[in-house]
């Protein structure tokens, strides 16, 4: 079902957003991977075995998002997945440039980019929405006020999408994982990688294959299905705080 299908993924340059790019790309998809960094999107798209096109803008600038994406033609699968946590901290040391960065890149980024694609969906009457959302848009932590409220604005943007295209045949999902082992503990904490490894000391974290796999089992459902959110964790966790580690 996803063959010749037009799927266009933020933040694929890494990550979660780099299986993505593989995995429906091994479906028989046609991908548009887009990111900041040009060269880590043409090393990916010369690993993918289907038809691929990198588009390079940054998610928080409106014009530069609308100026890339105005020729990416139409696209049935929008995998909204660019994002990052910038620092862990209590909010009353908190860095505001970080700040800025989760808010405008997690929640702005994302609205800037859906804007952008969802009316071509609406005029042909199918498409569908795939954010990637977070256990931290279900729980709060100590350090993460910011982050978890990025990423619990995207669960109300992901509901709230959902009611606003009710009727229309576009779907709208979520996948929020739990930990995953990505670059995004070495973003978190500004390039620090031995704090980065310790997160997942003494557990095995999700892998961004594993959150593809449910990416992609999401997009090929039949049309009537819409699978509204999945919430995945790695067998080591029970909750955004409760980590077994042996
Ligand atoms: P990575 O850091 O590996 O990947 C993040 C991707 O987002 C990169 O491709 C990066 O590309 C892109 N990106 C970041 N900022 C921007 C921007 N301003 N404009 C365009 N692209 C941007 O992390 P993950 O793969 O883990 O993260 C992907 C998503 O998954 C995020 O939304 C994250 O919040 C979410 N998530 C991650 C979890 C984890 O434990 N890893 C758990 C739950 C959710 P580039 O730098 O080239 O712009
Ligand atoms: C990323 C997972 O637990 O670091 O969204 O917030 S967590």
């Amino acid at each position: 079902m996803l063959i010749d299908r037009h799927v266009l993924i933020t933040g694929a340059s890494s990550g979660i957003g780099a299986a993505c790019a593989r995995h429906f790309s091994r479906a028989g998809a046609d991908v548009t991977i887009t990111g900041r960094r040009q060269d880590r999107l043409d090393e990916i798209a010369a690993e993918l075995p289907g038809s691929v096109t990198t588009l390079v803008f940054d998610v928080q600038d409106r014009a530069m998002t609308n100026a890339a994406l105005a020729e990416v033609g139409d696209v049935d699968v929008l995998v909204n997945n660019a994002g990052l946590a910038s620092g862990l901290g209590p909010m009353q040391a908190g860095d505001v440039t970080d700040w800025d960065a989760m808010i405008q890149t997690n929640v702005v980024g994302l609205l800037n980019v859906t804007r952008a694609v969802t009316p071509g969906m609406v005029e042909r009457g199918r498409g569908h929405i795939i954010n990637i959302g977070s256990v931290a848009g279900r729980e709060v932590y100590p350090g993460g006020a910011v982050y978890c409220a990025s990423k619990h604005a995207v669960d109300a943007l992901t509901k709230g999408f959902r009611l606003d295209l009710l009727g229309t045949g576009v779907k709208v999902s979520t996948v929020d994982p739990g930990m995953v082992e990505t670059e995004f503990s070495v973003v978190r904490f500004h390039g620090d990688r031995e704090r980065a490894e310790a997160v997942y000391d003494g557990m095995d974290p999700l892998t961004g294959d594993d959150v593809a796999e449910a990416v992609v089992w999401i997009a090929d459902r039949p049309r009537h299905v819409q699978v509204a959110e999945i919430l995945i964790f790695p067998e080591a966790q029970a909750s955004a705080t409760r980590v077994h580690r042996t």
